[in-house]
C-alpha cells in the first residue's frame, strides 16, 4: 500500500441548524476520532478538520420559522454543537465555521479560479417566483401536491411521504414556503458545474484506481456514473450564503453544497499556515469522513471541483457509514425522535465512554443498524462493567492488598503466562489492521479481547486462594495483570480515551508509545500503583425504563400533533360529485423497482382493468394483498410514477402510528360500486 508523508482528515461539517445526536456521532464523529487519535499514537503528522457548515435552506427555512437573522440561528447551534463535541472527547485540531471570513475568502478564490477558466455553464432556466416575498424559490421552499402518491406537503425536490425525487414545477398546487402565495415561473440565470465533462476521469479514478474503497461508496458512486452525470447548478437565488464573486450576479449565493466541502480548506487554512503541503502534495492522504447521504458530494462533485480548480489532491478514501436508526424508527430531528448529546451527559453523567463503547460496538459501518436502550444498558452491564472493569479492579485491588500497591516482580513464567503476554503484540497488530482499514467495530472488539484475556488468566490462576500457599506465584500473576492493564490503557485510548485516562490514572503511569507495546515491559518493578476506583458502574432498569418511556411521549406527543392536523378548506357538494370512487379488486401486485414504499398493482374496477401505483410498499407485502378489495379514485389524472403510468389512487387511511389501511365498505361487495 501507498506510503504517505502526512494525513489530512475531514469530518462532515453537520448543520448549525440543531443539536447533534447519536446517528451524527455513529455515523461520522467516533469513527473519525478513533482514526486521527491512531494515528496520534502512531506519531503519524495528521490534520483534523472540522466546522459548523452554516449556509443553506434549512437554516434559512429556520430562521424564517423562528423570525430570527440566519445568523443567530447558526450562532446559537455552532456553540452547542461544537461543545457537545468536545463533552465527548471528538478531538479535531479545528471546529471552525463556513460564516468565518475566511471561508467566505477561500469559497470565493475557489468559484473565481474555475469561473475564470470558463470552467462553469451560463443557463439561464424558469424557476419558482415568490412576488410576495419578491424571491427565487429554493425547492424546499415550495410545497405542493405530490403527482405521484398525492401527499399534499411534499417538497419541491422530494416528496417524503412516497420517496420520489421530484423537479418543482411538477408539484399540483404549488405554493410558497414564505407567504403561500401561488408562486409564478421566472427567468434567472445560473452557473452549472459540467460533471459530464469529468466523467471520463471519475471513471478511471473510482472505479478502476479505487475498488478497494467500501462496497456501499463504492457502489453509490458507480450508480451514479452508470446514470451518467449532468451539469450541477453550483449557484442558488438567497439571501444567505457566500455571495458570486462576479458580476451581474446580484442576488445570488453558492449552491451550499459547493461551498460547504470548502470549509475543510477553509478550516485548515486558519489552523496552519502550512495549509498547501495538506491539501495540495500527493504525499498527503486525504480521507473524508461521512454519512451515506453525502456520498455523491465527496466523492463526484467535490472532487470534480478541485480537479477543475486544478491544484489540490482527491481524496484516498471516503469510508462512509450507514445510518442508525432509534428502537426501530429513522433518527429524526423534525420528530425528536433522537438521543440529543447534551440530553444524554445530563442523565448519564461521565459516561461519554459508555456511549462510545456501544455506537462503536453496534456502528451502522455496512448497513444501517439500530440502537436499543436494552443493548446499550447490557453492553455496558456486561461488557464494560463485568469484563474490562472487573479484571481492571481485581488487579488493582488485589496488588494494594496483597503488595501495598507496589509492581510485585515476575518470576518464572509457564506457557499460559506466556501465551498471555504474547496477546498484547498480537492483539495490537489486529487493531492497527482493522483501525487503517476503517473496520472500528472489528478493532474494538479486538482489543477488547486483551481485556477478556485478562479477566480469564485471573479466574483461572485465582491468586486469591494461593496467595498464603505461593507468594511467589502470585507476584507473577499480579505483574502481567498488571502488564495488560496497561496495555489496555494504550489499545483502548481511541476508543474510550477518558477510561484510557482513568486506567493510567490508577496505574500512576505516564502515556505509553503505542509502538513499545508488546516490545518490552510497560511497568517496572517498584513502581507504586495508586488505589483503585470504579471505572464503570452498573446501568439499572429505572434508567433505561426513563429513556424510554421519554421516546413513548415523544411518539405519542407527535402522534397528538398529527391529529389536530387542521381541516383543510371546505369545498362545493358539486366538487364532491366531480370524484368518481368506486370499489375494486387488487389482481396484481408487485414491488417498484428501486423504491422503498411503490407497489404497482393491477385492479379490476368493474370497468376496465388498470394499474395504479400506491405509496404502500412500506405496510404491505405484494403477495399478502391479491384479492384483497380496495376503494379506488378512477378518474384522478393519469401520471407516470417511476416510468409507470398510474391510472387511479387507492384511497387509504393513516392511524395514529402513521400506518396506512385500506378504506373500504364492512364487507365484499361487487367490484365497480359507487361509493358516494
Ligand atoms: N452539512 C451534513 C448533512 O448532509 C452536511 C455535510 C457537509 S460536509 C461538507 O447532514
Ligand atoms: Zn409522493
Amino acid at each position: 500500500m501507498k506510503k504517505f508523508k502526512r494525513f489530512l482528515v475531514t469530518s462532515a461539517l453537520p448543520y448549525a441548524n440543531g443539536p447533534v445526536h447519536i446517528g451524527h456521532l455513529a455515523g461520522v464523529y467516533i469513527p473519525s476520532d478513533i482514526y486521527v487519535r491512531y494515528l496520534r499514537l502512531r506519531n503519524k503528522d495528521v490534520v483534523w478538520v472540522c466546522g459548523s457548515d452554516e449556509h443553506g435552506v434549512p437554516i434559512t427555512l429556520k430562521a424564517k420559522k423562528e423570525n430570527k437573522h440566519p445568523q443567530e440561528i447558526v450562532d446559537q447551534y455552532h456553540n452547542i454543537i461544537k461543545k457537545s463535541f468536545e463533552d465527548f472527547g471528538i478531538s479535531f485540531d479545528i471546529y471552525s465555521r463556513t460564516s468565518s471570513k475566511t471561508h467566505y475568502e477561500t469559497a470565493s478564490e475557489i468559484f473565481k479560479t474555475i469561473y475564470d477558466k470558463n470552467g462553469f455553464i451560463e443557463k439561464t432556466t424558469e424557476q419558482y417566483y415568490d412576488s410576495e416575498a419578491k424571491q427565487f424559490l429554493a425547492d424546499r421552499y415550495i410545497t405542493g401536491t405530490c403527482p405521484h402518491c398525492s401527499y399534499e406537503n411534499a417538497y419541491g425536490d422530494q416528496c417524503e411521504k412516497c420517496g420520489t425525487s421530484l423537479n418543482a414545477t411538477e408539484l399540483i398546487n404549488p405554493k410558497s414556503a414564505i407567504s403561500g402565495a401561488k408562486p409564478e415561473l421566472k427567468e434567472t440565470k445560473h452557473w452549472f458545474l459540467p460533471l459530464d465533462t469529468y466523467e471520463p476521469f471519475l471513471k478511471k479514478w473510482i472505479l478502476e484506481d479505487h475498488k478497494e474503497w467500501k462496497p456501499n461508496v463504492y457502489g453509490q458512486c458507480k450508480s451514479w456514473i452508470d446514470q451518467g452525470l449532468q451539469p450541477r447548478a453550483v449557484s442558488r437565488d438567497l439571501d444567505w450564503g457566500v455571495p458570486l464573486p462576479i458580476e451581474n450576479a446580484e442576488g445570488k449565493v453558492l449552491y451550499v453544497w459547493f461551498d460547504a466541502p470548502i470549509g475543510y480548506i477553509s478550516a485548515t487554512k486558519e489552523l496552519t499556515n502550512d495549509w498547501e503541503k495538506y491539501w495540495k502534495d500527493k504525499e498527503t492522504k486525504m480521507v473524508h469522513f461521512i454519512g451515506k447521504d453525502n456520498i455523491v458530494f465527496h466523492c463526484i462533485i467535490f472532487p470534480a471541483m478541485l480537479k477543475a480548480e486544478g491544484s489540490y489532491i482527491l481524496p484516498e478514501n471516503v469510508p462512509a457509514n450507514e445510518f442508525l436508526n432509534l428502537e426501530g424508527d429513522k433518527i429524526s430531528t423534525s420528530r425528536n425522535w433522537a438521543v440529543w448529546l447534551h440530553e444524554y451527559l445530563n442523565e448519564f453523567k461521565e459516561k461519554q465512554d459508555v456511549l462510545r463503547y456501544v455506537l462503536t460496538a453496534n456502528a451502522p459501518e455496512t448497513k444501517d443498524n439500530d440502537f436499543t436502550w436494552k443493548d446499550f444498558q447490557a453492553r455496558n452491564n456486561n461488557e464494560l462493567v463485568a469484563v474490562l472493569g472487573n479484571f481492571i479492579n481485581r488487579t488493582v485491588v488485589l496488588t494494594n492488598k496483597y503488595f501495598e500497591g507496589i509492581v510485585p516482580e515476575r518470576n518464572n513464567i509457564d506457557e499460559n503466562d506466556k501465551e498471555v503476554l504474547n496477546q498484547i503484540s498480537l492483539l495490537k497488530e489486529k487493531v492497527e489492521f482493522s483501525i487503517e482499514n476503517y473496520r472500528f467495530r472489528e478493532a474494538l472488539k479486538e482489543a477488547m479481547n486483551l481485556a477478556r484475556i485478562g479477566n480469564k488468566y485471573l479466574a483461572e490462576t485465582e491468586p486469591w486462594k494461593i496467595f498464603k500457599t505461593d507468594i511467589e506465584r502470585v507476584k507473577t500473576i499480579l505483574n502481567i495483570s498488571l502488564e495488560i492493564t496497561a496495555a489496555l490503557s494504550v489499545i483502548l485510548e481511541p476508543f474510550l480515551p477518558f477510561t484510557s485516562v482513568k486506567i493510567r490514572n490508577l496505574l500512576n503511569i505516564k502515556k505509553i508509545d503505542w509502538d513499545i507495546l508488546g516490545t518490552k515491559d510497560l511497568l517496572f518493578k517498584d513502581h507504586k500503583i495508586n488505589t483503585a476506583s470504579l471505572l464503570f458502574e452498573k446501568i439499572e432498569d429505572e434508567d433505561i425504563e426513563f429513556q424510554i418511556n421519554k421516546l413513548l411521549n415523544t411518539k405519542k406527543y407527535n402522534l397528538e400533533d398529527k391529529k389536530h392536523e387542521a381541516v383543510k378548506e371546505s369545498i362545493s357538494f358539486e366538487d364532491f360529485q366531480k370524484l368518481d370512487i368506486r370499489t375494486a379488486k387488487i389482481l396484481e401486485a408487485e414491488k417498484v423497482a428501486k423504491t422503498k414504499k411503490l407497489l404497482k398493482l393491477l385492479l379490476d374496477t368493474g370497468v376496465d382493468k388498470r394499474t395504479v401505483v400506491s405509496g404502500i410498499a412500506e405496510f404491505f407485502n405484494p403477495e399478502e394483498i391479491i384479492g384483497k378489495q380496495v376503494s379506488v379514485l378512477l378518474n384522478l389524472e393519469p401520471r407516470k410514477i417511476k416510468g409507470i403510468e398510474s391510472q387511479g389512487m387507492i384511497l387509504m387511511a393513516e392511524d395514529n402510528e402513521g400506518k396506512l389501511h385500506f378504506v373500504k365498505p364492512s364487507e365484499d361487495i361487487n367490484v365497480g360500486a359507487f361509493i358516494k
